[in-house]
């Protein structure tokens, strides 16, 4: 673990209320809220996110729905979309996944992304989250906040630091500058019951933490004691988990005219042959099972699939595509829609030699 790293912690800016914004522009200028329905200040249930205006008006997550109504009870208050919030995290993940092949997501609207062996420093992991920055402001259009630093613990505290908006880049030599006057439960796994055990031993902040008495800290707390203390030095060995959200990669296209041609269907399936196969090819994922979709005039909608030898080339997926739309089509009915899927997706093995 001698190895100098670099990681990032990506955390969308009041994720939800800013999906809300990206698809209405009538929420311009307004304060928005996601979460439970006030029903006239007399809701139930909690404010779930709001946007930063709503935030300077003194609201926050978690707070009851009610009294963010007695704040402002003009505000716009929407209920929660998931699906939409899903598919919004999934764009997201992908641009970040293009950017390194380690990618652990650890909520629907953050992940940590490991750079090291990518870079050669912390500045260089700075200038790789300006640009993932960039790319999420593009497509799908939000805002985010990146901690860049030697470890998963500090990229985390940094990323809040960095909010909104912004890049906080925090080196080994700045942990007690940056964090030592922090209050205790601003520390990863400190909460109200264990910030107020740390007062009782006349510890009151981040930096009393990372010098406080080991004996005594074992004394109180057993092993999590010195974890803690760890904490509070910003030592953090932990690994990415690596998850792989996307079980499937599927392109669809929609014709300009219905159309019961079948050259022009055939090139559309082989087009959207390579472009599955290409980003399965990016991602490193090979896959055991493709799927046609069709969707003719009428809207009506059938899945057609077929399992093959494991591969991540356009040719394997074409053929297979082809063969299921040839079985299955109905000739002489036009089609609107046509899709490919692959899925059964494997990770190649001895790829990355991370971690
Ligand atoms: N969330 C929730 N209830 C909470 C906290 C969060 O339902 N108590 C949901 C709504 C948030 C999303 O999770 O949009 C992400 O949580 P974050 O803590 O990252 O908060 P935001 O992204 O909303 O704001 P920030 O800009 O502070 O990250
Ligand atoms: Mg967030
Ligand atoms: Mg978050």
């Amino acid at each position: 673990m001698d190895k100098k790293r670099a990681v990032l912690l990506v955390d969308m800016d009041y994720f939800y209320a800013a999906c809300e914004e990206l698809r209405r522009s009538d929420l311009k200028g307004k304060a928005v809220i996601v979460g439970a329905d006030p029903k006239g200040g007399k809701g139930r249930g909690v404010v779930m996110t709001c946007n930063y205006l709503a935030r300077k008006q003194g609201i926050k997550s978690a707070m009851p729905i009610s009294i963010a109504y007695r704040i402002n009870p003009d505000a716009a208050y929407l209920p929660a979309d998931f699906p939409y919030y899903e598919e919004m995290s999934a764009k997201v993940m992908h641009v970040l996944r293009g950017f390194s092949e380690k990618v652990e997501q650890v909520s629907i609207d953050e992940a940590y992304v490991e750079l090291t062996g990518a870079v050669g420093s912390l500045d260089e992991a700075a200038e790789y989250a300006e640009r993932i920055k960039g790319k999420v402001r593009a497509e799908p259009g939000l805002s985010c906040s990146v901690g860049v630093s030697f470890n998963k613990l500090m990229a985390k505290m940094a990323s809040d630091a960095a909010k909104p908006d912004g890049i906080k880049l925090v080196r080994e030599s700045e942990v007690s500058s940056f964090m030592g006057n922090m209050p205790l439960d601003k520390l990863y796994s400190v909460g109200d019951k264990t910030k107020a055990r740390l007062e009782s031993m006349n510890i009151k902040s981040i930096g009393g933490l990372a010098k406080a008495n080991k004996m005594a800290l074992l004394s109180e707390f057993g092993s999590i004691g010195i974890e803690l203390r760890n904490y509070a030095n910003g030592i953090d060995e932990s690994a990415l988990v690596e998850n792989y959200e996307a079980k499937s990669i599927g392109r669809e296209s929609t014709f300009e005219h219905d159309t019961s041609d079948q050259k022009e269907i055939e090139q559309e399936l082989m087009k959207l042959s390579k472009e599955v196969a290409a980003e399965a090819l990016k991602a490193g994922f090979a896959f055991k099972n493709i799927t046609v979709k069709i969707r003719y005039s009428d809207f009506s909608e059938h899945l057609h699939s077929r399992g093959i030898k494991p591969s991540s080339g356009a040719e394997a997926i074409y053929s297979t595509a082809r063969l299921l739309y040839l079985d299955s089509f109905e000739r002489g009915r036009k089609l609107r829609k046509i899709g490919v899927r692959a899925s059964g997706l494997m990770k190649y093995s001895g790829q990355s030699r991370l971690g």
